[in-house]
């Protein structure tokens, strides 16, 4: 659904509830919160939560060690948004927000300064940053070369889903060249989750995929799950590809993605989004 001039605020609080649902992935459906549909009832008093979120800095970012699943040495982080404004809390809402705002690319900035200014005070660390743009963001409105990120652009790896290129079309794919051209590598989020299918792989020709939590979720219960992880593995190092396995939360799952030869692994049971930069969880801390 899209919004011309005129916001009914019905439609707005059930687009930001949809919105939070497809942001937060199939399993992940976000409970629709009674409190935000009355914040989320006046346009005024969302715009005005994200300006103050934006202008006060309750807008931050963590970090999310991904490790390599032979050594558990750690490989990156991924930085996610955190808000501590009461409504617009999760970073699917902000960014719900922000699109009908029309201020996605204010946030993708101040995401990516907020980025930039961290690996500047962490020179002498070596790892690579996943970061997630918006699909929108992938539209005309992103200024690469004067981008905060620009400098650092050989180790950070952008993540986008296929959202991206069915929406915007080739203008979405020649702006992924261009940021390859400057250096940036690219990930598909969530492969397997309702919007990134195996398609992806062909259009957005990612240097990594990161497997949908949805698909990891309780692996080593699901023979059926672990045939189509173990396929999509296969495909993708035939095609050169880094694969990471997202949201492993315990012992089996972790066991089941090393040996199906996972290159990559992120998830509570490695270590948190916490501010940078954590260590991984050592073995004895790891939830049995
Ligand atoms: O869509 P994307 O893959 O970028 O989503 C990442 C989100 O998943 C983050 O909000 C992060 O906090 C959350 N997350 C990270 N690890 C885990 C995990 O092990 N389990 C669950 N349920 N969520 C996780
Ligand atoms: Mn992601």
């Amino acid at each position: 659904m899209s919004f011309g001039k005129r916001y009914d605020p019905d439609d707005i609080a059930t687009w930001l509830a949809e919105q939070s649902k497809f942001a937060a992935g199939g399993n992940r459906i976000e409970p629709f919160r009674p409190a935000f549909r009355n914040a989320g009832t006046d346009k005024l008093q969302i715009e005005s939560d994200l300006r103050r979120a934006l202008e006060r800095k309750e807008i931050s970012m963590v970090y999310q060690p991904i490790v390599r699943a032979a050594d558990s040495s750690i490989y990156g982080y991924e930085a996610l948004l955190r808000s501590k404004e009461p409504y617009l809390g999760s970073p699917q809402r902000i960014l719900a927000a922000a699109e009908i705002l029309g201020r996605l690319e204010e946030v993708g900035r101040a995401v990516r300064t907020s980025v930039a200014q961290t690996m500047r005070e962490h020179r002498d660390r070596l790892e690579v940053i996943f970061i997630n743009l918006h699909p929108h963001e992938l539209n005309s409105t992103l200024r690469l070369h004067e981008d905060p990120l620009l400098s650092f652009a050989p180790r950070v790896i952008l993540e986008v889903t296929e959202r991206a290129s069915l929406q915007d079309g080739p203008r979405a794919l020649e702006q992924l060249r261009r940021l390859r051209n400057l250096g940036y590598r690219v990930a598909v989020d969530d492969l397997g989750e309702g919007y990134a299918g195996l398609s992806s792989l062909v259009t957005l020709q990612p240097d990594f995929v990161k497997l949908d939590m949805s698909l990891v979720r309780g692996l080593h219960q699901a023979p059926l799950k672990i045939d189509i992880v173990d396929a999509i593995i296969d495909l993708a190092h035939r095609s050169g590809l880094t694969v990471v396995g997202e949201g492993v939360e315990v012992l089996e799952e972790h066991a089941v993605l090393v040996s199906l030869g996972c290159d990559l692994l992120q998830g509570y049971y490695l270590g948190r989004p916490s501010p940078p930069f954590c260590d991984v969880l050592s073995p004895k801390q790891r939830k049995q």
